[in-house]
């Protein structure tokens, strides 16, 4: 067979394999009938074919699995893709309302915010102006506890005045009208010698006078007799004369013993009521005690010499 022969066999045998393969399966058997001793070219040529073909047939397969793969593969991801962009979609539109929600809740809390520091600052003020009031009302009370004190000192005093008044009146409803006319009463009758008329007397001549009514000057022996005389003269006019010409001699003087001063009943001082600085003897003529008008009741003595001329107080004892 020449060239161009076999290149049309090979032609006609790809174009037309079956045709050839029957033709082939008729020759082989015509071959295992007949042991071939011909046309072995040509059936290697064949072979040839045989072997393309089915090569190409392997290749088609092969390409038509590689590519059902890829669209398997590639038809996954466009799923994945599509199931992953609506769980990002959903997501999205959750996160967007949760975020507009957020916004609205933030607003909300600003707004509550303002409303608390705007209450805040008007607690503040009231407590203020709470603890202004406080303050007012503690010293009110302090004011209150502090008048309140002094009423119940007042009120203690005026008790105890009441008490001294008592037992007073005790004593003058007891000596009712055993004291003359004008005469004052304190366990005994005393009497003051007018202011009014002006007259005064040297010691020794005022306690004649006191003798004339049955008593003698006054012995001022004890703190409630010298309280009780001391009121007695607060009590009368004031006079613009000097303070030393204004006294009342009393039965007390230091004739015997300069310095021990004793009462007219021969018994001794023990508790005096002098005047600041006294007695003093001044220019050592002062042996006769006498009681004056101060403010303060328990100092009110002063010595002078008993020719100079005051007033008196004279003491009679009540009949037992
Ligand atoms: O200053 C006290 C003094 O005052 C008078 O003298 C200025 C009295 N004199 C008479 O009462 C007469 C003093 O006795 C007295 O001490
Ligand atoms: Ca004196």
């Amino acid at each position: 067979m020449t060239d161009v022969k076999m290149k049309d066999s090979v032609a006609y045998a790809e174009n037309n394999p079956e045709d050839i393969h029957n033709k082939l399966s008729s020759e082989d058997d015509n071959e295992l009938r007949h042991p071939p001793h011909r046309h072995s070219k040509t059936r290697h040529k064949v072979s040839m074919v045989r072997a393309i073909n089915g090569t190409s047939t392997q290749i088609y397969m092969l390409s038509a699995a590689i590519l059902g793969i890829l669209c398997a593969v590639l038809m996954a991801t466009i799923i994945g893709l599509c199931v992953s962009y609506k769980g990002l979609s959903e997501k999205h539109i959750f996160l967007s309302q949760n975020s507009s929600q957020e916004n609205s809740n933030l607003k909300q809390l600003i707004g509550n915010y303002h409303q608390l520091t705007a209450t805040l600052m008007k607690v503040q003020t009231n407590f203020q102006e709470a603890v202004g009031v406080k303050d007012s009302m503690q010293r009110e009370r302090d004011r209150d506890r502090l008048e309140k004190e002094h009423l119940q000192r007042q009120k203690e005093a005026l008790v105890n005045e009441e008490v001294k008044l008592q037992s007073r009146i005790t004593v003058l409803e007891k000596n009712c009208e055993r004291c003359p006319v004008g005469w004052e009463l304190l366990h005994s009758c005393y009497f003051f010698s007018p202011t009014e008329t002006g007259r005064k007397l040297s010691w020794h001549r005022s306690r004649e006078e006191c003798k004339k009514s049955g008593a003698d000057l006054a012995v001022i022996d004890s703190q409630e007799k010298q309280e009780f005389i001391s009121r007695i003269l607060n009590g009368k006019r004031t006079s613009r004369e000097s303070w030393f010409t204004a006294g009342y001699w009393i039965g007390l003087r230091d004739v015997e013993t300069e310095g021990v001063w004793k009462w007219l009943n021969g018994t001794e001082l023990t508790e005096g009521f002098w005047m600041e600085g006294e007695p003093n003897d001044q220019i050592s003529k002062e042996d006769c005690a006498a009681t004056f008008r101060k403010e303060n009741p328990l100092m009110t003595w002063n010595d002078a010499p008993c020719d100079h001329t005051l007033k008196w107080i004279c003491e009679r004892k009540l009949q037992p």
